[in-house]
């Protein structure tokens, strides 16, 4: 028997003593005793390091990034022990021997450095860099992850998988995104491991010593982020893997789907519905059950006999319709995609050419191989099918990919645009990329006008062209809670647009949670009510008059809300902050947030704080980080850095407002794509404080605002309540010509004066009682007595053109 001797096992392979130094373009090349590494500025504030074993090459490609290395200003120091690194936002230091790598930020505060022993190290193929933990450091981000928003503790996997009613602390699910934010002594910084294999994210799980990032294969390729705050590393991050488009207005609406409507008159019906309860809804669904045999491209004929017309006939009552496409082409000659795909050879295959099968929805069934470009474009091509209809969203379904049995053989073979890989390298950007077909594909047969698309797997960038969703969940309030943190925890990672399966999909909610969840619901990015086959029916009017005055509410709530959510979309658009936001972006270093009790809790858009809570409590403890907040329906305000224990009913959602703040309405319509809002901006301005916020409109449907044509200005305030709206930039015409502008304070108001440039005038102060939404209290006479509306009492407000000269207005 051969003992190893403690301190000198020769089974982890480290990258050894510094060799030499070389600089080569704005590449930094290190040769150590076992591996060759490059050191990349790759911007002011994010250095990209690349570390591979000696005979092992640089691999070039990544399906992350979406920017090249900007020219970056670099001063190195080398001295015999270490070089450092010094760019405007950062500082990277190299210790020689061994080879190991410190981060600090531009004040030089540590933030992050490998474990002394370990720093970069191979078991075989697997390659890992272990980072000393840091004295209370927590960890934000990893996209859609189960558990905690602090994961420190724990460990994650990231492989795409189909995972139908994954208990809530599953791993992993449907989506990989693998980059997360450290946090530690009022500092903070990023990590992106752009490796597309199977990794694994330690975070001090079973040990106190190190996190560590690790992958079954491939190179240790990572981008270290440092930033004043959290939202700078989302911005950089998000700059490095691209962000989203501005999505059709139409959804931002509330969407309603359902495993599956058919035939016609079921779909058209529950069209009749919405518009007959007056309940919002620009969105209906048609699942696997619109196909002919599950054939992707096909039209069940009996069930879907004339699509056109019930395209037609849905469009003109509003509504958009989105379909759903399964990769799955199912084997069968005769059947024109696959014939087509198999003539072209489009499909995966083995590694002998034989074509790949694995069995789902259609049976025996071939794979196309969105990583080559001209397969990404026959799958766009074939859109036809429904875009000819008149479809306009399209909803991408098992593309992690799943196929019955769960394990495709690991050997199968990928383009990867000409790098090629196995299925081992291949899987996590599989769906990414048929997002990325399906979105430009859409793009193409539109003809100017913005696709949506829907996605469930993913990898880093997959925002660019999709929307997510958190896939099966399950009916229940630990769920509806958990969806939550998975949204906001996919907004730390670039993916803004996110939503869950109102209502749960597995299993039946019951009344009471099915009215909590629609509420919360309104206040997520993507919007959407779904529920499994052979399941009770859980559209909003199905659980009874009072689940359904709630629904209505609160959907009607959203929509009232959409000039808001539309800037904040546009937010997101434009530099990568989410629309939901954990409060660890704004509150990183506020331990209270990532109590267990407040952890759900995130602010939508800059302003409105929502407080999740499951439906069965009367109490909910709710957290005011730092400033003042305003209750959303009763404008009292409320001091922060303070906890509190409320009372809750399933009506009334905690909403609040930060004090120093502001939300654009708009008057209520059923349908976005179909209704015009009455002519009248609501401003809502909220005293007390500083605010920036950049109010944005265009005509929500086309790439038309890429040639100016948008309606866009940026609003500030000040503690002394001035508020000024900027010269507005752009060509498009807003669709409101007044606004009306309304004061929420607790002060008295004396005067509002309106300036422009010298000129100023006093304005006509107004009141009125202001309701957000209809109160339902009134329904159950027999539990509780006829409750009173919720009204704001003599709001104050005054009146003005929407100029779009630059104004202010000053309240004393
Ligand atoms: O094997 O298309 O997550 O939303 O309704 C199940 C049927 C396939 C899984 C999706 C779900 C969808 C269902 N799909």
């Amino acid at each position: 028997m051969k003992i190893v001797k403690k301190g000198s096992s020769n089974f982890n392979q480290p990258v050894g003593n510094f060799q030499s130094f070389n600089q080569v373009a704005n590449h930094f090349i290190i040769e150590a005793e076992n591996a060759n590494i490059q050191i990349i500025p790759y911007s002011d504030s994010i250095f990209r390091i690349r570390i591979a074993l000696k005979g092992q090459s640089f691999t070039g490609f990544s399906y992350a990034i979406a920017e090249e290395p900007m020219q970056v200003e670099v001063s190195v120091t080398e001295t015999t022990d270490s070089i450092t690194f010094q760019t405007k936002g950062a500082q990277l230091l190299v210790s020689k021997n061994p080879f190991r790598i410190s981060f600090f930020n531009a004040q030089g505060t540590l933030l992050s450095e490998d474990d002394q022993a370990f720093g970069t190290s191979w078991l075989g193929n697997e390659v890992t860099t272990y980072k000393k933990l840091q004295e209370g450091e927590r960890f934000i981000g990893l996209g859609e992850k189960t558990g905690d928003l602090d994961r420190r503790g724990q460990s994650y996997v990231n492989w795409n998988t189909d995972y139908f009613a994954y208990p809530v602390d599953a791993d992993p699910i449907y989506l990989s995104t693998p980059f997360y934010i450290g946090l530690h002594n009022e500092t903070q910084y990023g990590v992106f491991f752009d490796n597309t294999h199977k990794t694994t994210f330690s975070f001090g799980c079973s040990n106190n010593r190190f996190s560590y990032f690790q992958a079954e294969d491939g190179e240790m390729n990572y981008y270290l982020f440092a930033g004043n705050n959290v939202k700078s590393i989302i911005e950089s991050f998000t700059w490095l893997t691209g962000r989203m488009s501005m999505p059709p207005l139409w959804s931002l609406g509330f969407q309603q789907c359902r495993y599956s409507y058919y035939p016609t008159f079921e779909v058209i019906n529950a069209a009749k519905m919405f518009r007959d309860k007056d309940i919002p809804c620009d969105v209906l669904y048609l699942d696997i059950h619109y196909m002919d045999a599950y054939k992707v491209f096909t039209w069940h004929p009996e069930r879907f006999p004339d699509p056109k017309k019930m395209m037609a006939d849905l469009k003109e009552d509003g509504f958009n319709m989105v379909v759903i496409l399964d990769p799955g082409i199912k084997k069968e000659v005769g059947y024109h995609a696959y014939d087509d795909g198999k003539a072209k050879d489009l499909f995966v295959s083995y590694p002998d050419g034989e074509e790949y099968n694995g069995q789902v929805w259609p049976g025996w069934s071939a794979f196309p191989d969105f990583t080559h470009e001209e397969v990404r474009k026959w799958w766009g091509d074939h859109m036809k099918a429904v875009t000819d209809v008149g479809v306009e969203g399209f909803w991408i379904d098992m593309n992690e990919p799943a196929a019955w049995g769960q394990h495709l053989p690991d050997l199968i073979e990928f383009a990867y645009e000409g790098e090629g890989g196995t299925h081992k390298k291949s899987r996590n950007v599989y769906g990414y990329q048929m997002a990325r077909s399906t979105f430009e594909g859409g793009k193409k047969l539109l003809k100017g006008k913005r696709p949506f698309v829907l996605t469930r797997a993913g990898y880093c960038g997959v925002q660019r062209y999709a929307a997510v969703w958190t896939g099966d969940n399950i009916s229940a309030d630990d769920h509806m809670l958990a969806g939550v943190r998975l949204v906001n925890s996919m907004g730390l990672t670039g993916i803004s647009n996110a939503g869950y399966d109102v209502g749960g999909f597995a299993g039946e909610a019951t009344p009471d949670l099915f009215a909590r969840w629609i509420s919360i619901g309104a206040f997520s990015p993507f919007f959407r009510s779904h529920s499994m086959v052979n399941s009770r029916d859980s559209e909003p009017w199905s659980f009874g008059e009072e689940v359904e005055d709630i629904s209505r509410n609160y959907i009607k709530l959203r929509y009232r809300l959409m000039p808001y959510l539309y800037s904040a979309f546009y937010e997101s658009a434009k530099n990568g902050m989410p629309v939901a936001r954990s409060l660890a972006i704004d509150y990183t270093h506020d331990a209270k947030i990532y109590h267990g009790d407040y952890q759900n809790q995130y602010l939508f858009g800059p302003s409105i704080l929502v407080c999740p809570v499951e439906s069965y409590k009367p109490f909910a403890k709710v957290y005011f980080p730092k400033g003042k907040w305003f209750n959303f329906f009763t404008d009292q305000l409320n001091e922060g850095e303070s906890e509190h224990i409320i009372e809750v009913n399933k009506e009334v959602l905690p909403l609040y407002v930060k004090a120093g703040s502001v939300l654009f309405c708009q008057s209520a319509v059923n349908s976005l794509q179909k209704e015009t809002p009455k002519p009248t901006l609501e401003v809502h301005y909220y005293a007390g404080g500083d605010f920036s916020f950049e109010y944005y409109e265009d005509d929500g449907q086309t790439y038309e605002y890429e040639n100016q044509k948008f309606f866009k200005r940026i609003i500030t305030s000040n503690q002394n309540n001035e508020i000024d709206f900027g010269k507005v930039s752009g060509d498009f015409t807003s669709k409101f010509n007044k606004i009306r502008f309304y004061l929420h304070t607790n002060e008295k108001i004396s005067n509002v004066k309106l300036k422009q440039d010298e000129f100023s005038k006093d304005l006509t102060l107004n009141h009125e009682n202001y309701r957000w939404i209809n109160p339902v209290s009134d329904f159950d006479p027999y539990h509780k007595p006829p409750a009173k509306p919720i009204e704001l009492n003599n709001l104050p407000y005054v009146e003005f053109d929407h100029s779009t000269f630059a104004f202010s207005v000053i309240v004393s």
